[in-house]
């Protein structure tokens, strides 16, 4: 039976670690990262604000040097940060899945943190928000955070968002190796 994609976020609450199933039926060849310096390894593409960071040397999940991050209350740089990029060409009717790969330290421990997918018009106005909030699981290691959304009609951008707000003295959460690509089919193709 053929699972319809819902607008909406498909994903709630989870971080998925080692990826995801419903893009593995995809068409040969992987599907195109839309995002532009995905890896921090340029000074290039994302905005930054409040305690967020965009080019730390501290780890890394894409095999570069850098990557960015949302740092404890220690920097001294608020207690809410998103990093985001925008203007990313979409098509209307096209269902997308975003990813970040995340580093927790055992000290961040902020009221929430989400990643987010914002869809514009051709003026520059939302048509609609798809916020995914996560849990980080305490493990010393790289997990994946996924959200699914479905461009609205009239859209012809989007913007990927990662923040997090209630942000505790300790630790960071340092981010890498995003990604923002087309969803071709869910759900498992017989
Ligand atoms: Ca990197």
């Amino acid at each position: 039976m053929k699972r319809k994609m819902m607008p909406g976020t498909l994903v709630r609450g989870l971080v998925l670690v080692g990826g995801l199933t419903v893009a593995s039926a995809a068409p040969a060849g992987d599907p195109v990262n839309l995002l532009a310096n995905a890896g921090f390894e340029q000074e290039a593409a994302w905005t930054c604000s409040g305690a967020a960071s965009l080019r730390n040397r501290w780890n890394n999940h894409d095999g570069g040097r850098y990557n960015a991050a949302l740092l404890g209350t220690w920097a001294t740089q608020g207690t809410e940060g998103v990093i985001e990029q925008g203007g990313i060409p979409v098509t209307a009717g096209v269902a997308y899945r975003a990813s970040a790969w995340v580093y927790k330290d055992l000290g961040w421990h902020p009221m929430a943190q989400w990643l987010r997918v914002a869809f514009y018009d051709r003026e520059g106005r939302v048509l609609k928000e798809h916020r995914t909030e996560f849990e980080v699981p305490n493990k010393r290691e790289w997990q994946e955070v996924v959200g699914l959304a479905l461009a609205p009609s009239n859209a012809v951008t989007a913007s990927v968002g990662l923040g997090a707000h209630g942000i505790s003295p300790f630790g960071a959460l340092t981010i890498d190796d995003l990604s923002f690509s087309e969803v071709r089919s869910i759900g498992k193709k017989e």
